[in-house]
């Protein structure tokens, strides 16, 4: 790969570097290998093939519009989006449902290392469930709290006790849609009977079922996952770090975490602090330890603890060409299997955690039983014993970091709006009424090696910021922004548009503000219904100007979170599409049809200008139809005034 074709695959200067010398050391990378790649499978990008039964595997042509079994293209492509939508839900709910089982051996005093840092949260979660706390320890309200949560996922007839956290007219549409889901676990194993061999064949009823799914989801099992990881590792409040290859250091121990789940990494952090393993790490001769994170591991310990953050989704194999990482740890969700073969060019030690996620190269060292902190202090050790491991001709750590500011829970974003005493999102609702802020855009997801990496991402932002458009961010978005310096409350002073910048002032906050993870997305879910509750922009999701966009996405716990966005009432702009071009019907319900029942719909827009001028229409339309678009504030620029910015 040559430089010029470095710089369409990737934007920040450490990846390009990092780029430049995999080539250099003859390392294969994802930017190779989606070359080797390049004619990528029509039928499959259409989404009409179908390998559900062993007749076929059937594609759909115009020669062949028919599976064997008759399937038409609409049932084979509904079929398969179900079957994504699935995906996505069970991968955020597992990883909820694990963090659950966390709290319940914590609440039973059973897992030394943990405890439950936050009792504010508990409470207030206890409360939301109904769970009795009048004079109850609060290990015996986490234990109650657990059972409601574990009912989520096993009840087989009542609807989820989550929705209800929904604003009242969003679950009377969901009501009458017939599209509240039940247990979670029973709703995925229900999408994989529908989607069997000769069983739902009805392309609406399939993807009524995907959003049913979806729901399970972001008002089920990722909502759960944020309650639960704010008990156990406290809710997350606005922290300065720094992002990008360069917070990786030449003279200290670098341990990267990278995944999802914060249960061993929250511990790692505690574990390079200790005296022992500091003077350890000095007996090795380097001057310290330096953890970091790559991808949603990364958002979490960011968010809670100012872990600077290595990276995103395409920077995981980057990281390891710097030659400076001495270990890897992975848990689950977005870990490229080819880590081992990229570490095995340099010293790093890849090591797996989680006995549902193994990689063929990589140690696994399970830290799921016993005393986590044990565990963790050993994989850090066993990190600085490599140390002496490192060939100093092939470290190359870039020199970029960007500061940023990250933590801004739904907590966190009420205390900073209103202050102490008066909590509250009135001040965002009535900079939105006066049009100070036009309103409000949740920008998510992750890298694409089909699109240059952080690109769109980056541009949207941007200028979406200009326009008055407050942004809320997660997962490997966000960190795109981090590395861009768009996370700093300066940057607001420099681009955001006169408005927004007036608010971010006052407040004292980014006009672009870190969420955290992708499980994480549900608090976007929170802080609309915020702002509906608050009052002034409607009394449903729907009603208020906000819409969500998923720019360079790519897996499919995006798309899940793509249709419980829609679900609940909020336009999703998505920078790539769907595999669902093959069917006429599913596509134009999709991004069109299903606006009748939810007043929303998906949007593809592969440019991000175009993305841009959609998103302010979106939101003017929003903002029409609530009565606060004043047209003296609306000023129309002329030639001269476009020369004059
Ligand atoms: Ni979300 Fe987070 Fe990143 Fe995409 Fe993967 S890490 S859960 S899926 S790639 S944003
Ligand atoms: Fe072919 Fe029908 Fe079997 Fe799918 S379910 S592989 S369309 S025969």
């Amino acid at each position: 790969m040559d430089k010029l074709k470095v710089l369409e695959k990737v934007l920040d200067n450490a990846s390009i570097e990092m780029l430049q010398k995999a080539q250099d050391d003859c390392v294969d990378t994802c930017f190779d290998r989606a070359d080797t790649q390049k004619n990528q499978c029509g039928f499959g990008r259409t989404g009409v093939c179908c390998r559900i039964c062993h007749l076929g595997p059937c594609r759909i042509t115009p020669k062949a519009p028919k599976g064997i079994c008759g399937a038409t293209v609409d049932t084979i492509v509904a079929r398969n989006f179900l079957r994504e939508v699935t995906g996505g839900a069970s991968a955020h709910s597992d990883h909820g449902r694990h963090i659950v089982l966390k709290l319940r051996e914590v609440a039973e005093g059973k897992a030394p290392g943990y405890s439950i840092k936050d009792e504010r949260a508990l409470r207030r979660a206890a409360d939301q469930y109904g769970v009795e706390q009048e004079g109850r320890e609060a290990n015996e309200v986490a234990l109650d709290l657990v059972k409601v949560f574990m009912n989520e996922f096993s009840e087989q007839e009542e609807t989820l006790k989550t929705l209800t956290l929904a604003p009242q007219k969003r679950q009377a549409i969901w009501e009458n849609l017939g599209i509240k889901p039940s247990g979670i676990d029973r709703m995925a194993v229900e999408a994989m009977h529908r989607t069997h061999m000769g069983v739902d064949h009805d392309y609406k009823n399939l993807l009524q079922h995907a959003f049913r799914v979806s729901l399970t989801d972001g008002w089920g099992g990722a909502r759960v996952a944020s309650i639960a990881s704010d008990i156990l590792f406290g809710t997350p409040a606005p922290v300065k770090s720094r992002a990008n290859l360069g917070v990786m250091q030449k003279n200290t121990v670098n341990i990267l975490v990278h995944g999802h789940e914060p249960s061993l990494s929250d511990i790692l952090a505690v574990a390079v602090a200790d005296p022992e393993i500091k003077e350890y790490a000095k007996a090795a001769g380097a001057e310290g330890i330096t953890l970091a994170g790559i991808c949603c591991t990364a958002n979490e310990v960011l968010m809670r603890r100012g872990i600077p953050v290595a990276g995103n989704f395409l920077q995981q194999e980057l990281a390891i060409i710097t030659g400076a990482v001495e270990m890897m740890i992975i848990d689950v969700q977005c870990c490229m299997p080819s880590l081992p073969d990229v570490a095995a060019h340099y010293h790093t030690e890849i090591i797996s955690t989680l006995d549902i996620a193994k990689t063929i190269g990589a140690a696994h060292v399970n830290v799921e039983k016993g005393d986590t902190l044990e565990a963790a202090k050993g994989l850090v050790k066993r990190a600085i014993d490599n140390f002496k491991n490192r060939d100093a001709a092939k470290i190359n750590i870039p020199k970029d970091t960007a500061p940023l500011i990250a933590g801004f829970s739904v907590d966190a974003i009420k205390y900073m709006l209103g202050g102490r005493y008066r909590a509250s999102f009135r001040p965002l609702n009535d900079a939105i009424m006066q049009n100070r802020i036009l309103g409000v855009a949740g920008i998510v997801g992750c890298n694409n090696t089909k699109m240059k990496s952080d690109e769109y991402n980056n541009i949207l932002t941007a200028e979406l910021i200009k326009r008055n458009v407050l942004v809320l961010q997660t997962g490997c978005t966000a960190i795109s922004s981090a590395k861009a310096g768009m996370l700093v409350p300066e940057i607001a002073l420099e681009i955001a548009g006169t408005g927004l910048r007036e608010v971010c002032e006052a407040v004292g906050i980014p006009p672009v503000l870190h969420m955290g993870s992708c499980v994480d997305n549900s608090r976007i879910l929170e802080a609309a219904t915020e702002v509906v509750l608050e009052g002034g922009l409607g009394d449903d999701l729907s009603a208020v100007p906000a819409v969500g966009v998923a720019p360079e996405w790519m897996s499919e716990k995006a798309i899940t979170i793509g249709c419980y966005f829609v679900a609940s009432g909020i336009d999703v702009i998505l920078g790539n599409p769907f595999y669902v071009a093959g069917s006429e019907k599913v596509n134009s319900y999709l991004h069109d049809g299903c606006r009748a029942e939810f007043g929303a719909s998906f949007h593809l827009i592969e440019d991000p200008y175009q993305a841009v001028d959609r998103i302010i229409e979106l939101l003017n339309k929003k903002r029409d139809a609530l009565g606060i678009n004043r047209k003296t504030e609306r000023k129309m620029f002329d030639m001269k005034d476009r020369r004059a910015m």
